[in-house]
């Protein structure tokens, strides 16, 4: 497709106004119907406008769709090895391009760079994954029970889908989706989270220049009520891909129920760590501290409970608060800074909330717990690593995800304490055990209840080929990543071919 159209209009105004990206539809930009915009500002510094974007409405949403079904109807004849090849290519161009995208998406959520980078990179390994699944795709051929019968079932695409993203990983989660979406020869419409779309913008226009055609992938941006809902509605979509919240998800799968779409979701987590008595404490240390404020917290599958046995307890909590008081907080276009801002000024509302809530259970705060207003601070939405020890497993901020840089230590007996504590939750995303032995670990690899388990390692850092995603509130069943994501962005015809040149008729004309 010609790039010039693809690439984003000139700032408006002054060469140092902020650029005004319009919707992507049918392979052009569009200013929404609505004729309103929103803007994306850097949290870490809110002077920063990173970008103006449309403030779309269910119009917008219906020419996206009509555009991905028109779309459908050539996408999913061109065969999948070309499709795969496209992908591929914008893998490549990914790669040269990641660390101009990793930056934007620093300006534009925050997390530092190191981890934007990780961002960009996770939509890299996915592209290259997908891109040879274009040359699989495999279905089982089977005998059949009739002589000179034929049987097999081939995966086909399902048509439009519609795909609403988070803000925490702003271009590998939409990669998660649009990915082998198209390569299983889906055509899609994405609404990215308004804290970020930015990194989406940047993924759909690699794709864009690596050759997916007109109308095989649109981007509408706007708000949940606005955009959400109606692409969650449309009778043309069908097969919704959320990523968000478990009040969302209850929205969103019941009302994609309605039409019988088919519909993925990914939504919260409260994830725990349990670290036992003959764990390496430094690594384990360590980990609690990546998992629990690494991205500032805001990961479905934030470390964010800590279950420690309690012959290491005190040792544990002191030098892992000590760590914590440690993080240097700051922006993270700073190379040097480990812990970025909340995204918004009402997650950090919501983190600050919490503090007061652990508190008025009971909890011990043993650092942090302050917004960080002062000096380079003022124009961001900075806060303190927070750590609450002596946790009750019942009370609130050990029950309810925060997505912030607060982390909650419980005390256990031993790992069956540990993982009944562990299980004990309404979530099931990820898990993690820090032992040395190896009967302890399969234990937990078997009880714990969570899509993910991990054994020395904390419960953040997903691979891209294994399959992603949770059990219990977490989620309806289906999972991203590897073989997972085939499964849902296709569906199984079952095909028979009669050779005999007479009718047979299955489970009737049979020799017993
Ligand atoms: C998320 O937690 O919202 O496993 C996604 C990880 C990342 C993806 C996280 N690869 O931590």
């Amino acid at each position: 497709m010609a790039t010039d159209t693809l690439t984003s209009p000139p700032a408006l105004g002054s060469s140092t106004a902020p650029k005004v990206y319009k919707n992507f539809i049918d392979g052009e930009w569009v200013e929404s119907s609505t004729g309103e915009t929103f803007e994306n500002r850097n949290p870490a510094d809110t002077r920063d406008v990173v970008g103006i974007f449309q403030k779309s409405a269910k119009t917008d949403v219906d020419a996206a769709v009509e555009a991905a079904s028109r779309a459908f109807a050539k996408w999913r004849l061109v065969p999948a090895p070309r499709r795969a090849e496209i992908v591929f290519r914008a893998a490549e161009m990914l790669l040269e391009r990641k660390e101009e995208y990793s930056r934007d998406m620093t300006r534009e959520m925050g997390k530092i760079l190191k981890e934007t980078r990780g961002d960009t990179q996770e939509a890299i390994d996915t592209a290259y994954y997908f891109a040879g699944e274009g040359r699989r795709m495999f279905g089982p051929t089977t005998p059949s029970e009739l002589p000179n019968k034929f049987a097999m079932a081939v995966r086909t695409p399902i048509g439009v889908c519609g795909m609403i993203t988070p803000w925490n990983f702003p271009m590998a989660i939409p990669s998660w989706k649009i990915l082998p979406a198209i390569v299983c020869g889906n055509t899609c419409v994405i609404k990215p989270a308004q804290d970020t779309p930015l990194s989406t913008f940047n993924l759909v226009r690699t794709l864009a220049d690596a050759g997916v055609p007109h109308g095989v992938i649109n981007i509408v941006t706007g708000f949940g009520s606005m955009v959400g809902t109606p692409l969650t509605e449309h009778p043309e979509v069908r097969a919704v891909s959320l990523t968000g919240s478990t009040a969302v998800g209850r929205i969103v799968g019941t009302t994609a129920a309605q039409s019988f779409k088919h519909c993925s979701l990914e939504l919260g987590g409260k994830n725990p760590m349990i670290v036992l008595d003959d764990a390496n404490l430094d690594l384990a240390i360590e980990g609690g501290i990546w998992g629990g404020f690494g991205t500032t917290g805001q990961r479905c599958t934030a470390t964010s409970r800590i279950i420690v046995q309690k012959g290491v307890y005190a040792e544990f909590v002191e030098r892992y608060v000590d760590r914590a008081k440690g993080l240097k907080v700051g922006n993270g276009l700073d190379e040097s800074t480990e812990m970025g801002p909340a995204i918004n000024e009402a997650q950090l509302k919501t983190d600050l909330s919490y503090v007061e809530i652990g508190k008025s259970e009971g909890a011990k705060m043993k650092c942090g717990g302050n917004r960080l207003d002062q000096g380079e601070y003022q124009y961001g939405y900075f806060m303190e690593p927070t750590v609450f020890v002596d946790v009750d497993p019942k009370m609130r901020i050990a029950q309810e995800e925060i997505f912030g840089p607060v982390v909650s230590i419980i005390p256990c007996e031993d790992l069956e304490d540990g993982i009944a504590i562990a299980n004990g939750i309404e979530y099931g995303l990820s898990s993690a055990l820090y032992t040395k032995d190896v009967n302890k670990a399969f234990v937990a690899m078997r009880d714990l209840h969570a899509g993910i388990t991990y054994i020395n390692a904390p419960t953040i850092g997903a691979e891209v080929h294994l399959p992603f995603g949770g059990v219990k509130a977490t989620g309806n069943g289906h999972r991203e990543g590897g073989m997972g994501a085939i499964d849902f962005y296709t569906e199984w015809k079952a095909v028979y071919v009669d050779y005999s040149d007479r009718l047979q008729k299955a489970q009737i004309d049979r020799i017993d």
